[in-house]
């Protein structure tokens, strides 16, 4: 059976991943000044800015994953590997003065300050996060549909896909500084998936400002493609003509396609994806096609053969 924390890459020395577990466990900070226990002290959390999120879509009620797990069991690999180390690593990016570059094949680009965006009225999203790793959440995301955003300029005919590219900041991201994936992490939708309703760019959950463990200030929300997909600390979002390079198709392109969507047919080459274990919980779940959001999105993959295109 597949070990549910063994990260995507092929790299990752075990024993470093295990000392990096035990200094976490005992609060060692790596080398950075923050204090690590502080880094998650309820202040911290209780800090955050409270956003105004209101439902607009119906979508499947479930039992939501407790706030503490999410912030405290996250890939991010921009800081470390290891599941629990992005909560204190984490709190090294400064995310204040953030600003977004929508370019690309558009008429006129622009640029889009992220404080403002936290002002609007947000819509409240709950979906379903599905690790390729095995794993999933429930998540109540706070943030703006990404098409609301891309109708604010005017692409040109040749634009077909989106690219995301995220920030590259090695003094702040310490794992950047080791060449582990190619950086910045590089993320791409077709045109049509990210003008779907469902693609969400967050920038909070549970009512509250992301945390940067959960990529703050905004990052992207694809629910019914893997979490790979969904990439943290947007700087860029670019039309482009040709489908981009993605962080993980260029790691190991056999084994993380472009789509990436949830699909229990179809196997990772190193385990099954027919399950799934929900985090805080033991017995295994049945994964669903397109992570259950097949109503909102088959339409868009008519005539593509689901199995090629892993
Ligand atoms: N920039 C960036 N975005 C990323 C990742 C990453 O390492 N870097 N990991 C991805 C993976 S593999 C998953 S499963 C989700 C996890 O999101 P969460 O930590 O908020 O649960 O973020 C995705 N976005
Ligand atoms: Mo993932």
């Amino acid at each position: 059976m597949q070990d549910t924390t063994t990260p995507h890459g092929l790299y990752v020395n075990r024993r470093r991943f295990f000392q990096l577990s035990a200094a976490l466990t005992a609060g060692t900070a790596f080398g950075l000044d923050s204090p690590a226990a502080g880094a998650l002290d309820e202040k911290y959390l209780e800090a955050l800015e409270a956003l105004e999120c209101a439902p607009d879509l119906t979508l499947p009620q479930e039992t939501l994953t407790p706030f503490k797990n999410i912030v405290r069991y996250n890939n991010y690999y921009e800081f470390s590997p290891d599941k629990k180390a992005p909560a204190i690593l984490a709190q090294a990016l400064d995310t204040s003065d953030w600003h977004i570059d929508i370019g690309g094949l558009v008429k006129q680009p622009l640029r889009l300050s992220v404080a403002p965006l936290l002002a609007r009225a947000l819509v409240h999203r709950q979906y379903r996060l599905r690790c390729v790793e095995g794993w999933s959440m429930v998540i109540p995301w706070c943030g703006i549909p990404l098409h609301t955003i891309l109708s604010q300029v005017d692409a040109t005919p040749e634009a077909r896909y989106i690219k995301f590219t995220g920030t590259y900041e090695p003094e702040a991201m310490i794992g950047q500084r080791r060449n582990a994936l190619d950086w910045p992490y590089i993320e791409g939708l077709r045109l049509d998936e990210a003008r779907n309703p469902l693609t969400l760019l967050a920038l909070g959950l549970y009512d509250k400002a992301l945390t940067k463990q959960n990529g703050a200030p905004l990052r992207l929300v694809v629910p019914w493609k893997y979490g790979f997909k969904s990439i943290k600390a947007i700087k860029k979002i670019e039309f482009v003509h040709e489908q981009p390079v993605t962080t993980w198709m260029k790691k190991a392109p056999a084994e993380y396609g472009f789509y990436a969507n949830v699909n229990p047919s179809v196997p990772h080459p190193r385990w099954s994806q027919r399950r799934e274990v929900r985090i805080g919980e033991v017995k295994k779940r049945r994964t669903e096609m397109f992570n259950g959001y097949a109503q909102y999105v088959e339409h868009m993959y008519e005539g593509m053969s689901l199995s090629d295109h892993f």
